[in-house]
């Protein structure tokens, strides 16, 4: 175990860990299973289009989420645009900034002005007071996001949603299994949108899903989702190709079977994490309420520089000298990104909140890949930089001027 800043990497120590750690690795259900429904479909010779384990899979997460329709998607993103546009939003709609960029491109993409928002930096999601105060006449509707899994303030959103007559969407992408109030996530809102991508907690390759309660919206989406097709050589409206294929149909089946092991497997990472770093100053472990079923699945840290003396960056790179691979999501905001960086509406906008909290996060790895022992050796080596954190500074400072 690494306890002072000599034995760090960066510093000619060998790295903790012979093998890259990464944020995002896949967890792989049973895998005879998967195989035995692989094996099925190339018997079958039944590949994509609606094909029985992507019907079973919508039937299965609707079921569990206790929703009227889930339309099973190529990918998050893909899910995105459609429920934006079946929903008929246009103008401008609000959203975070403090999000993956995939929430705003899927508003851009349709030529609607993403309109970003600050969040609340207690729960890093929309803050409630802050979205009414930006409703405009071109406003059509609000997406939130659920980050982290942690849920938006529902309430508050769909009272603004109601008295402005505005559409209510959420980006579910980090939230299956997720719960407000003691009801599942995607029961929220006109429709909400999950993301089941490899670096989810359960995944299907690629893959995402529409839910939503509203029948009418329902059937639009799976019009859209086959080129508008409502039967063979009639299609009755625009419509695009979004579908999810059987292999991601299989693998997203497989997942659901494990879904409480994952989880279990996320809860105690995550407790153990919150007990290697407790006490440590200007290091706030991202909270998940324990009193709502989460899905744990990301180990958020926000560095205070003020209180560690050592930046987020910096603490970064001690870790990827290890071979930890943290990560910065969602540096620098999309506020700050291109194509809205530049533009006219967005160049000069200030998010305090959101650029702060984009400035301290950094996530770690977890997931069934990730061991208690790995976790511990992680945190040594977090204390052991920032203890040392003024010897950490002077030692990167003299090697840049050296460079
Ligand atoms: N809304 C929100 C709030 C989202 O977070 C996302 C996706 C979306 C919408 C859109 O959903 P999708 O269209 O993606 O379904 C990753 C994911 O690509 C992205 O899905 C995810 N959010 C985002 C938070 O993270 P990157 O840039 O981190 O990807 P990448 O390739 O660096 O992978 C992350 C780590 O995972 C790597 O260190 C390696 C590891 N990894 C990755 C893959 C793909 C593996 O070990 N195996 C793998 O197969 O974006």
């Amino acid at each position: 175990m690494k306890s002072s800043v000599e034995d760090l990497a960066i510093f000619g120590g060998v790295p903790a860990f012979n093998e890259k750690l990464h944020v995002g690795r896949p967890n792989i259900g049973n895998r005879e299973r998967l195989l035995k429904r692989i094996n099925q479909l190339l018997d079958s010779k039944w590949l994509t289009n609606g094909g029985p384990f992507e019907q079973e899979f919508e039937q299965r997460v609707a079921t569990y989420l206790g929703v009227r329709h889930c339309i099973s998607i190529c990918s998050g993103t893909v899910a995105l645009e459609i429920a934006i546009r079946a929903s008929g939003l246009k103008g401008e709609v609000i959203v975070p900034s403090f999000t993956f960029i995939a929430t705003a491109h899927a508003l851009q993409w349709q030529e609607i002005t993403p309109v970003f928002c600050d969040i609340d930096p207690r729960t890093h999601t929309l803050d409630p007071v802050k979205v009414e105060r930006m409703i405009t006449p071109r406003t059509t509707g609000i997406v939130g996001v659920h980050l982290w899994g942690r849920s938006c303030e529902i309430k508050a959103l769909t009272d603004i949603a109601n008295r402005h007559r505005l559409k209510l969407l959420f980006d579910a992408a980090h939230a299956f299994g997720c719960s407000y109030e003691g009801r599942l996530i995607g029961n929220f809102g006109d429709a909400e949108v999950f993301s089941f991508h490899a670096t989810k907690f359960f995944n299907t390759f690629e893959g995402g899903a529409i839910v939503t309660n509203d029948d009418a919206l329902a059937s639009a989406v799976r019009l859209m989702r086959n080129f508008g097709f409502s039967g063979y050589d009639k299609v009755i409206s625009i419509g695009t190709n979004g579908k999810m294929n059987e292999i991601s149909a299989a693998m997203g089946l497989t997942g659901l079977e494990s879904l409480e092991d994952f989880i279990a497997v996320n809860y105690r990472n995550y407790k153990c994490y919150q007990h290697e770093l407790a006490d440590l100053p200007g290091v706030r472990l991202f909270p998940h309420d324990e009193t709502e079923r989460g899905n744990y699945q990301y180990i958020t840290l926000e560095i205070d520089e003020s209180l560690t003396q050592l930046s987020r960056d910096r603490l970064m790179q001690v870790l990827w000298a290890e071979n930890i691979l943290a990560r910065r999501y969602f540096y620098p905001g999309c506020h700050r990104m291109e194509p809205y960086r530049s533009s006219s509406s967005h160049a000069a906008q200030s998010l305090p909140e959101t650029e702060k909290v984009a400035e301290r996060v950094l996530c770690l790895p977890t997931g069934m890949s990730v061991t208690s022992t790995d976790i511990a050796v992680i945190c040594r080596i977090i204390r052991a930089a920032l203890q040392g954190s003024e010897a950490v500074n002077r030692r990167l400072e003299n090697r840049a001027a050296r460079a």
